[in-house]
């Protein structure tokens, strides 16, 4: 009788009804959420651990980042790039200080930074470097997601994101992730840039070999190539430091960012790096609607300043060293294997107990919210607002989980 009294069923069949089926969400249909938490339609709670993908780093509705929002909403929301507004110097600045760059090229989603990237690299590689002309290569690795459009599912290796989409963009160079030999022997005359994350987000939360960023770093300075780092996922504290790269004391020529730099509230992505780079753009050659708009920079010019202060990174360290020793004790209790850093972990399951989709709807029966990424891995990402009882929380969940 009560499931029939519940909202969830009717409000799934009419989101079904309306929509390409591009995604199979799991069953809840959340109305409200504060912090680490989430509320369905029927006032069910759920802890959130995968934080809109680290698009929420600073949990639902930081007050600061709302506070930012409802003030710009009731001054002004946008004004195209043909003209300048207020809030745009501030955010620019801060950006470019926070990553120790010297420009900033505001854009909205995380797809639109990474083609910012490669075409920047591009220009780059023709108008600095000398390539010759339409020869750019970029090499990137397999496992890579860095977007859904043509040009990235181009070189996607996920046949699912890839497969019947193209002709497709030509121009890029697959090599193994980790495999720094690899990646030195795939650069030529015409490499104008390495396109790596750090941390591989969706393969799994794969965290390189020691010594592999470092590695990259070297070569492409070795090379005269641009290392652009796709931060967009593992940047802005998830890992503990500001940036996955900084774990190694490695400073990319670009960073690419989006997700958590619009703190939950709207899309915001941008490039940043130096002059001798970001300077090759001339008026015209490339922009966007949306991107830089004045809410944006208004709620992102505050999601820069909660990371300045460190807390998060602080927060992510510390609370990670929880979550990881949480995990780390139910290997051999269902799971195979733990990766990640800081507050981001990616789960290898025993397939034989469960897959990874199976695991996360007997997780959300019991209260916690998190995403498979392929097969038999989950991937844990809670807000950096998280508190120990409920990581503690958390790990008992999936423990009880994987104990059947
Ligand atoms: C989906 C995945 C995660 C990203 C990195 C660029 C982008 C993403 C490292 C593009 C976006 C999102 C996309 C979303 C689900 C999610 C995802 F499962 F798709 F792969 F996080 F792992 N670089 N990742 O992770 O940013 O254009 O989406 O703003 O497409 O289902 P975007």
């Amino acid at each position: 009788m009560i499931d029939d009294m519940l909202r969830t069923p009717e409000a799934i069949r009419d989101a079904e009804r309306w929509t390409a089926h591009n995604y199979h969400p799991l069953p809840v249909v959340i109305s409200s959420a504060e912090g680490s938490w989430l509320t369905d339609v029927d006032g069910r709670r759920y802890l959130d651990c995968l934080a809109g993908y680290s698009a929420l780093n600073f949990g639902h509705r930081h007050p600061t980042l709302i506070a930012a929002a409802h003030a710009q909403l009731d001054r002004l929301t946008l004004t195209s790039r043909a003209f300048v507004h207020d809030q745009f110097a501030d955010f620019c600045r801060e950006l470019a200080e926070l990553c120790r760059k010297d420009l900033v090229l505001p854009m909205n989603t995380g797809a639109e930074a990474v083609e910012t990237g490669i075409k920047v690299a591009r220009k780059w590689g023709y108008q600095v470097k000398g390539v010759a002309p339409g020869q750019a290569n970029i090499v990137v690795a397999e496992g890579n997601f860095h977007g859904r459009t043509t040009t990235i599912v181009s070189f996607s290796t996920d046949e699912d994101a890839r497969a019947d989409f193209g002709p497709y963009t030509p121009g890029f160079t697959v090599v193994p992730y980790g495999d720094l030999a690899a990646l030195t022997a795939a650069i030529d005359e015409n490499t104008v840039a390495v396109l790596i994350e750090p941390i591989q987000g969706e393969q799994g939360v794969v965290v390189p070999p020691a010594g592999y960023l470092p590695g990259v770093r070297r070569v492409c300075t070795e090379q005269n190539v641009l290392f652009i780092a796709d931060e967009i996922q593992s940047g802005l504290g998830r890992t503990g430091d500001t940036f996955a790269c900084d774990h190694e004391g490695v400073t990319p020529d670009m960073y690419l960012l989006g997700k958590a730099l619009g703190g939950g509230i709207v899309p915001v992505s941008a490039v940043a790096a130096n002059a001798d780079v970001l300077g090759v753009l001339r008026p015209g050659q490339h922009g966007s609607t949306f991107g830089g708009n004045p809410l944006a920079c208004a709620v992102a010019t505050e999601v820069v300043r909660l990371l300045a202060t460190g807390e998060f990174q602080r927060r992510s360290t510390q609370l990670g060293a929880r979550l990881h020793a949480g995990l780390r004790s139910l290997v051999g209790r269902g799971l195979v294997a733990v990766r990640g850093r800081g507050l981001w972990a990616g789960l290898d399951i025993d397939p034989a107990l469960m897959s990874g989709r199976e695991a996360c709807e007997r997780l959300a029966e019991r209260g916690v919210l998190a995403k498979d990424t392929h097969g038999a891995t989950i991937r844990l990402a809670p807000p950096l607002v998280i508190t120990e009882e409920e990581i503690d929380h958390a790990v008992a969940q999936l423990a009880a989980v994987l104990a059947g």
